[in-house]
């Protein structure tokens, strides 16, 4: 079993078959992919010939010369010859090793002339896109982990896309260069999915940006690579790479869709359709702190059932979760839900109003939510809207990195 197990991840070095092993990176889907997958092999190639030339020559000596069979050690200084060799052959290995390194890594940084740009933002712990240019300019959504509760738990089999699946996937076209400009909201997370070669850090207050050109259609998954908390290894990438005449289609759907969407401040929401609306939300947004039950974790995370906060008056249990909680000028672990629109934010506060053992017995409609909103940036200028962490600066910090990103590195956005 081990044998072959060590076989297979020595056949896996052959470059013929080394895309479709399973020991291997996974297979590149772009063109810098590849470039950057055969940088892999060849110097892989490079360390295996030192490997085995050193070593070789090593237990040659040693067997060869050894004390038993009545060698003497050589005892020399300053061989010129030696000195020079010993310089010179790394020098060269170093070189060949540089050349092809950075012509790939300049490759990689040119972000210029994008037929996309997708702003990319990274969340405890799911991930917001938003199309700032190109085909699909306006579109944005949040995507978060699908993996049914039960898998997670353990008391469900655990199916084939385990914590490798999302509700809303990232939708791009084949063979068109998409830009990403990837920041984050909270804490240090980290955009990454091997086969279109991207892995950037999204760094609160920052934009970092990066890009692909996928050349296959194709789902591709990726994870968060850089440790952000309780549920680092819940917030999933998948990337769906449609055909042109597929993703123009999708487009004109999710569009459609906003449409939709944005009506519905108009519609009149019954409280059944904002509870039922509101548990959809809690369970995207709220339930991996404050639980299923609504009983949080005691000691870090605060119970909503029978919270005075959640049943008391309507303005705080909205403004609770419009603009989280700050202690001491800093902002808790409740973030700021300014991203939900007016109907999430109005569906949640009254499902948790209403929930478990809460009864309220009211509905918060979505205008009461956008009446707190705009009374918050008549505001904005408070020193509390300060403390709050302002998910709404991003935007315009983005559009500042946009307007001067001509240089294709990343810009620098002073909060
Ligand atoms: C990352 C973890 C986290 C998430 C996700 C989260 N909360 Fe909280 N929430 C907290 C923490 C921590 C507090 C306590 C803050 C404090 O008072 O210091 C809190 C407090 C609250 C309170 C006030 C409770 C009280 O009695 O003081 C409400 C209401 C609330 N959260 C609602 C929500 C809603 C609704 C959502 C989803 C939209 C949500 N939270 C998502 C961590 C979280
Ligand atoms: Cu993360």
């Amino acid at each position: 079993m081990t044998g072959t197990r060590i076989a297979g991840a020595l056949l896996a070095l052959g470059p013929s078959i080394a895309c479709a092993s399973r020991y291997n990176l996974q297979e590149p889907n772009s063109a810098l992919g590849q470039s950057i997958y055969d940088l892999h092999t060849m110097i892989l190639w490079v360390c295996v010939a030192i490997f085995v030339g050193v070593f070789s020559v090593m237990f040659y000596s040693v067997f060869k010369h050894r004390k038993s069979v009545g060698h003497k050690a050589a005892n020399f200084h300053e061989n010129t010859l030696v000195e020079v060799i010993w310089t010179v052959i790394p020098f060269i290995i170093l070189i060949g090793i540089a050349v092809p390194a950075t012509r790939t890594l300049l490759h990689q940084r040119d972000t210029s002339a994008p037929d996309l740009t997708i702003k990319v933002t990274g969340y405890q712990w799911k991930w917001g896109y938003d199309y700032l240019q190109g085909e699909g300019e306006g579109i944005s959504f949040l995507s978060t982990l699908s993996t049914p509760r039960d898998q997670i738990d353990g008391t469900a089999p655990k199916g084939e896309h385990y914590l490798l699946e999302v509700d809303e996937p990232l939708v791009v076209p084949v063979g068109k260069k998409v830009r990403l400009v990837i920041t984050a909201a909270d804490v240090l997370h980290a955009w990454w999915v091997p086969a279109l070669a991207v892995k950037q850090d999204a760094i609160p207050g920052f934009v970092r940006d990066s890009w692909f050109k996928a050349e296959r259609e194709g789902v591709f998954r990726g994870q968060c690579a850089e440790l952000c908390g309780k549920d680092h290894g819940f917030m999933p990438i998948v990337v769906h790479v449609l055909s042109e005449a597929n993703y123009a289609k999708w487009v004109g759907e999710r569009k459609q869709k906003m449409a939709a969407g944005a009506d519905d401040l108009n519609k009149p929401w019954t409280a059944d359709e904002l509870k039922s609306r509101g548990a959809q939300v809690f369970a995207q947004n709220c339930v991996a702190c404050h639980q299923g039950d609504g009983m949080g974790i005691p000691g870090t995370f605060p119970a909503l059932n029978g919270s005075k906060v959640v049943t008391g008056a309507t303005e705080g249990s909205i403004a609770t979760v419009l603009h989280g909680v700050a202690r001491d000028g800093k902002p808790t672990a409740m973030q700021a839900f300014k991203q939900l629109s007016d109907v999430e934010i109005a569906a949640v506060v009254t499902y948790a109003r209403n929930a478990w053992d809460n009864k309220a017995g009211d509905a918060i409609s979505p205008a009461d939510v956008k009446a707190a909103r705009s009374k918050q940036s008549a505001a904005a200028n408070g020193a509390e809207a300060a403390a709050v962490m302002n998910v709404a600066a991003v935007p315009a910090s983005v559009a500042g990195a946009l307007a001067s990103s001509g240089d294709g590195l990343s810009a620098v956005v002073a909060r």
